[in-house]
């Protein structure tokens, strides 16, 4: 007899199949902040957490395991094996390699490539009917990539994009008004990083357009500089990157609202990364951020945006490029 024997009698016998099960494929700084943010949370009832590199993959996970009392996972797993991740509702790429010394960005994307066939194949393998989120960068390519590999719907294929971008858009503009950033409607869309479009036809606040009050906005003539704004978007990730080394809370957070959506079923609308030929005069086959209704199928629908003229060519313009860079990898 055991104590555990002793003490409780089983009514039931066989291992629960988990209903939310969450993945995350990288248990570097990023994963993990996807980690406890999804955690804090109580999203899913497994979280499984997939790396190569196993000693800090068995520090990371007991660490977290250790935290069990304080939040409502009961099950927290790991593996360099995919077999963990077996029927995930959804998968979170974080992994990757970091770009070398003189290393051009298409030799760094055609290196994660490499990667990227032999972790999509696994992770189909195990749950072919999980949705996944991208994070990796650069995303929008990794996005387009995973589609391709994957052979799933693009509707479950979504790259976490300009979510982020537009977080700090909506901060920075928060904070130069005194509010809080959710009560600051505006999107940045198209590419992931320097290329983004800040939508400013459509900043406002309770419904009433910046524009009509300041007719510069986010223009060179403004007198209030609103478009540093947009600058300070695009440049804040170097400058952390320069003096912590990485970026890991904020796209944790955003990561986690995403998951939040697609596994509540909330149909929330978020800026991600997703297929939009057709779109916006889009002819190439390449993934960009709009935005997207998220819910438990995944991507049910995209929002059609009135952009300026000048903002839907500065999308095309990131398609474009996007597609140069496409247009030379073997998928
Ligand atoms: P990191 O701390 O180097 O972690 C990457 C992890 O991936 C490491 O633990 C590696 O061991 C692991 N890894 C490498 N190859 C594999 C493989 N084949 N299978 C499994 N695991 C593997 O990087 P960090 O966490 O800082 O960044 C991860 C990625 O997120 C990078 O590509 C960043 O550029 C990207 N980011 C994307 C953002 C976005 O908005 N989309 C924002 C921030 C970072």
């Amino acid at each position: 007899a055991t104590v555990q024997g002793e003490l409780i009698k089983n009514l039931t016998s066989k291992e629960s199949v988990p209903h939310n099960k969450i993945s995350i494929v990288g248990s570097g700084s990023v994963g993990m902040a996807c980690a406890i943010s999804i955690l804090m949370r109580g999203l899913s009832d497994e979280l499984a957490l997939v790396d190569v590199n196993e000693g800090r993959l068995k520090g990371e996970t007991m660490d977290l395991q250790h935290g069990s009392l304080f939040v409502k996972m009961p099950k927290i797993v790991s593996s360099k094996d995919y077999q963990v991740t077996a029927n995930s509702s959804l998968v979170i790429i974080t992994a990757g390699v970091r770009q070398k010394k003189g290393e051009t960005r298409l030799d760094l994307v055609q290196r994660n490539l490499a990667i990227f066939k032999l972790m999509i194949s696994d992770i189909m393998t195990h749950s072919p009917n999980c949705k996944v989120i991208i994070v990796s960068n650069p995303v929008d390519i990794l996005t387009y990539v995973t589609w391709k590999l994957s052979g799933i719907p693009q509707t479950r294929v979504i790259g976490s994009g300009c979510n982020l971008d537009t977080a700090r858009f909506r901060y920075l503009i928060g904070q130069k008004l005194g509010i809080h950033a959710g009560s600051c409607q505006g999107w940045v869309l198209g590419e992931h990083g320097d290329s983004c479009v800040p939508v400013w036809s459509s900043v406002n606040v309770a419904g009433v357009p910046l524009g009509d009050l300041n007719a510069q906005l986010g223009t060179d003539q403004d007198p209030e500089r609103w478009k540093d704004v947009h600058k300070e978007v695009v440049s804040s990730p170097y400058e952390i990157i320069k003096m912590k080394g990485y970026t890991s809370w904020a796209i944790g957070l955003s990561v986690a609202d995403l998951a939040e959506s697609l596994l509540r079923d909330l149909r929330r609308v978020h800026p991600v990364s997703t297929i939009v030929k057709g779109l916006y005069g889009i002819r190439e086959e390449v993934a960009l951020s709009v935005p997207c209704v998220l819910g438990a199928d995944g991507i049910a629908g995209l929002v059609q945006v009135k952009l300026t003229p000048e903002e839907e060519a500065r999308l095309k313009k990131s398609a474009e490029t996007l597609w140069g860079i496409l247009r030379a990898l073997e998928v």
